[in-house]
């Protein structure tokens, strides 16, 4: 909409990972087609553009088997980026599905010792992330799964996946650090079938911890739309449990691959909603970007990719403060009886008397039945709102 300020600024906290302008387009059937961008040039370009931060896997900053000395090396050289540019590290995570050694699974490996290595891994990434000052730390199970199930038994994968959460909980209690951990769910890919396919799945887990509370979730938008459900629904779920802990923006359309598109090139009034959600929710954390550019960009379009996110993410606010403002959708949502949701159906409790008197209440069932709801105006009128019209 002319006029809209759609300048990305600290302020709105967008975040991305190294991993995400970091991508080299390699897919299964192709190589890389862009160069390895350097993590403290990636850190000043989002600084450039207006980001908040940048979020990282151990492996995407220290590469695999590094010294200790080289490690201190790099953190340190990437300590000066961050200072130079005031970004930050709000998020960070480990690389348990790139090795071969996870190929089988990580925390839900069969043999012991390819677990104790991820839980290893994780500890140190863990101090990493704190060390850089992450106070979320994600955990993506990308090769808990299987393709053969006959090879393992879910419910002792998550016996051994509740080990492996509870080790970590109880290392960050032990070390005092201010660190909370985001559970991603995704349904498949890379594995054939994947444990905590869903934000449902991965809610029911966490109540089953040692420390839920520690616990929460970093839903992403491709992986609930590549099960064909509802992103916004999946976030608003998250925050009703009071789990939302992270999130992954991005972009997918049903029934295809997990497409990590720019956020909003796909499933544009799913992204509406759900950054309505979170503006309205006043959710105060990062708008994370999990999403690749295109493998049809060279370097360039890569910093296109990732403004675009940014500036999706604005239009869509601006829009979602239109339509709290706007007389006719405010009209509407009356007739759709949008606010009534809000009274209690049972104002007096539950005790016998209210029961009592709730079983021989009158009904005018023809009349409540008669009743239209104006969905059809109310979302013809969310239409032209995104389209710009309004
Ligand atoms: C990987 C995955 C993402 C996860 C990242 C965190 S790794 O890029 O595809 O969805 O969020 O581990
Ligand atoms: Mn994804
Ligand atoms: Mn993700």
């Amino acid at each position: 909409m002319a006029g809209t300020d759609l300048t990305p600024r600290p302020e709105h906290h967008f975040t991305f990972g190294l991993w995400t302008v970091g991508n080299r387009g390699r897919d299964p059937f192709g190589h890389e087609v862009r160069p390895a961008i350097d993590p403290v040039d990636a850190v000043h370009r989002l600084a450039d553009l207006g980001a908040y931060g940048v979020n990282l896997h151990d492996d995407d900053l220290v590469p695999h088997g590094a010294s200790a000395s080289e490690r201190d090396a790099i953190v340190a050289r990437f300590r000066r980026a961050l200072d130079d540019t005031g970004m930050c590290v709000p998020m960070a995570t480990t690389n348990l599905f790139s090795l071969p050694v996870f190929k089988e699974g990580a925390f839900c490996a069969n043999d012991p010792a390819v677990r104790r290595f991820a839980l290893a891994k994780t500890l140190d990434a863990i101090d990493l992330g704190v060390e850089l000052g992450a106070r979320t730390y994600v955990m993506w199970g990308g090769r808990e799964g299987t393709e053969c199930d006959a090879a393992k038994d879910v419910r002792l994968a998550l016996d051994r996946y509740k080990e492996a959460v509870d080790t970590c909980c109880a290392y960050v209690r032990d070390q005092g650090h201010d660190l909370r951990f985001a559970l991603e769910p995704k349904p498949n890919e890379p594995r054939g079938d994947m444990y905590l396919p869903t934000v449902g799945h991965a809610l029911a887990f966490v109540n089953e911890l040692e420390w839920p509370e520690m616990v929460g979730l970093n839903p992403e938008f491709a992986h609930e739309t590549m099960s064909g459900l509802s992103f916004n629904h999946a976030v608003a779920q998250c925050l009703w449990h009071d789990k939302l802990f992270h999130i992954d923006l991005n972009a997918q359309r049903i029934g295809k691959f997990d497409q990590d598109f720019r956020f909003g090139s796909e499933g544009v009034r799913d992204a509406f909603y759900t950054v309505k959600l979170l503006e309205d929710s006043g959710w105060d954390g990062m708008r994370h970007f999990d999403a690749h550019p295109y493998r049809t960009e060279d370097a360039d379009g890569v910093w296109d990719f990732a403004l675009g996110c940014m500036r999706t993410y604005l239009v869509l606010a601006a829009a979602a403060r239109r339509f709290r403002t706007d007389p006719e959708i405010a009209a509407a949502l009356e007739a759709a009886g949008a606010p009534q949701l809000a009274s209690p159906t049972m104002p007096d409790g539950a005790d016998a008397a209210a029961i009592a008197s709730l079983r021989t209440e009158r009904f005018d069932e023809t009349a409540l039945a008669a009743r239209g709801y104006a969905n059809e105006r109310l979302d013809q009128l969310v239409t032209e709102l995104l389209l710009g019209v309004r």
